[in-house]
């Protein structure tokens, strides 16, 4: 009898991809039936509840190690939070809404996002900024990094992809923090795509530059977001590194206290996400890979990815939903 009889179990293997949709996509139906009230707190009530119901419903013995914030910012989904009614124990990343403003005022790309690796897999860290560049599948290791200048990372990508640099495209988060990025992006020729919020969209685009026209994501985002991106690329393939924005004794001591003592170390997807992860992602509003949720008399119509990193399988998922959970309003 070979010994792999007595070895663990992949608690992986224990979860069906599409449980995991499920959380999605009864969180971006709650979010949505709130889409466009411009109220950014009750849309991501909405669909931190239902997330919250879904997660406790399912066999895990999961942990938030990705979440609302921490314990005392958040009442739910906070970091450190028990989830599930008993099971595989599991490390959940998760935003129930990503891009609440997005949402709340209906633009494109609000997002409701999902990682969920074997338990101690996935990088925990504080809630504050990271400086982020990531670039979708089919480039050599290292071709983008955040220790070279804006010029040479899109010149490097230009010429790994073959085309002069005024072909990429930049998605970078509207903010004045920017500025300097952006006036030193265009200056090579590229282009930038500023986005509103929700960067974790912002960094999955890069996967499919030929139906968003994003090569690439640049700037300062939340870090709990670049650690949900990093398990996207995970599945996808595609390169990330962040460097966590330590700028005060504060920050560094949160950091500290998570085992994270370098505040200058650059991470890569795999100091990230250190082993395998289903990723589930569904849209809230339309965007440029996913339709937001659409309500119908008689049913709701949701638009997921659902993605494994261990059968490297990507599930563009459209689902009906009749069942009147769904589309009781
Ligand atoms: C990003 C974005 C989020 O926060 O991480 C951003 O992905 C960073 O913070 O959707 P600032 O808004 O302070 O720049 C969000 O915009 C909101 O959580």
């Amino acid at each position: 009898m070979g010994s792999d009889v007595f070895k663990e179990a992949d608690p992986l293997d224990r979860i069906l991809p599409v449980e995991i949709a499920r959380v999605t996509e009864r969180a971006a139906v709650a979010a949505a039936m709130l889409r466009g009230r411009g109220d950014e707190r009750a849309a991501d009530q909405a669909a931190v509840d239902a997330m919250r119901d879904e997660l406790h419903a399912m066999a895990i013995e999961g942990t938030v190690v990705v979440g609302e914030g921490e314990p005392d910012d958040a009442p739910m989904l906070f970091v450190g939070e028990r989830l599930g009614r008993g099971g595989v124990a599991v490390d959940l990343a998760l935003d129930p809404l990503e891009g609440t403003t997005i949402c709340a005022k209906s633009l494109p790309n609000a997002l409701s996002v999902i990682a969920v690796a074997a338990k101690g897999t996935l990088l925990v860290v504080p809630d504050v900024y990271m400086e982020k560049i990531a670039i979708g599948p089919g480039y050599a290791e290292g071709v983008v990094g955040l220790d070279r200048t804006p010029r040479e990372n899109l010149e490097a990508l230009a010429n790994a992809k073959g085309v002069p640099v005024d072909r990429i495209t930049a998605c970078i988060l509207d903010r004045p923090r920017h500025a300097k990025l952006i006036e030193d992006i265009r200056a090579t020729g590229a282009a930038v795509r500023l986005i509103g919020d929700g960067d974790v969209a912002g960094v999955i685009h890069t996967t499919d530059p030929e139906g968003t026209g994003i090569d690439i994501y640049m700037g300062i985002g939340g870090a709990p977001e670049g650690v949900l991106a990093a398990a996207a690329l995970r599945c996808t393939g595609g390169q990330i590194q962040g460097r966590l924005q330590l700028n005060s004794g504060e920050k560094r001591n949160r950091a500290d206290k998570l085992g994270l003592r370098d505040p200058e170390r650059v991470y890569s997807l795999s100091d990230m996400v250190r082993g395998e992860v289903i990723f589930a992602a569904s849209g809230v509003t339309d965007g440029n890979l996913l339709d937001g949720v659409r309500f119908y008399s008689n049913r709701v119509e949701t638009h997921s990815l659902v993605m494994d990193s261990r059968t490297g399988t990507l599930r563009d998922m459209r689902t009906r939903h009749l069942g009147s959970t769904f589309f009781e309003r």
